[in-house]
């Protein structure tokens, strides 16, 4: 799997430093490289007929078309991407809409303490309000200055760099407040809840 991938630069473990000048997380390997990682086919999507709706214990619920999207306040994040097949890409230029922005369009109510992302073709993925309402998570419409390939989630993605790759869902399609802390597709088989590279959050079964 990883020989697929090009050039991989081994990583000092020590003290986990990569010549990019950025951290790498523990038993991962940095590549310039951007693997396509999906479940299943990538959906086609008309954006004519594209919509995302923000839902769930939230007052005020609402569904956007891809023109209200993208007149929503734009944003630019330079970020790290960690795959838990152990690929590392370091440095991406997303361009979208923060998370916090796109919570100001609804009122969440006191009791909403995770969300569930939604996909065309069915993907879900969980993550806690806490983590998704930092400043670097955003819903993406372009990487490294170009509209997503629609492989890697056009038009839009989630992106949350602080988590496995498998939280960033592709091709979004709702947002979804809950009370209760619910797992989404790779959750359900096995992949860690919470995901973080740091800590190294691979499975369930992981020792931390
Ligand atoms: N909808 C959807 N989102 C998804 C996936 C998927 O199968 N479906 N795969 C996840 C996984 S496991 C990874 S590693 C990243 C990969 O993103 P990329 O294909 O753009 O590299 O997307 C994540 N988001
Ligand atoms: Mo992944």
């Amino acid at each position: 799997m990883l020989k697929k991938l090009g050039r991989l630069t081994k990583i000092n473990q020590v003290n986990g430093q990569s010549d990019e000048g950025r951290d790498v997380p523990p038993g991962q390997f940095v590549t310039d490289k951007f693997p396509v990682l999906s479940y299943g086919p990538t959906p086609k999507i008309d954006l004519n007929e594209w919509r995302f709706r923000v839902f769930g214990l939230v007052d005020g619920e609402v569904t956007l078309d891809w023109k209200q999207f993208k007149d929503l306040p734009q944003t630019t994040l330079d970020a790290e991407f960690h795959c838990v097949t152990q690929w590392s890409n370091l440095h991406n230029t997303w361009g979208g809409v923060l998370f916090t922005d796109v919570l100001k369009l609804v009122q969440p109510r006191p009791e909403a303490r995770f969300v569930m992302l939604h996909c065309y073709g069915g993907y879900t993925t969980n993550l806690p309000l806490e983590i998704v309402t930092d400043n670097d998570v955003l819903f993406a419409r372009t990487h490294d200055g170009k509209a997503l390939e629609p492989e890697h989630g056009a038009p839009l993605r989630f992106i949350v760099p602080k988590r496995y790759a498998w939280k960033s869902a592709k091709w979004v399609n709702g947002l979804e407040f809950m009370a209760e802390d619910r797992p989404g597709f790779w959750e359900v088989r096995g992949y860690h809840n919470d995901g973080d590279p740091w800590k190294e959050q691979r499975f369930w079964d992981s020792l931390t």
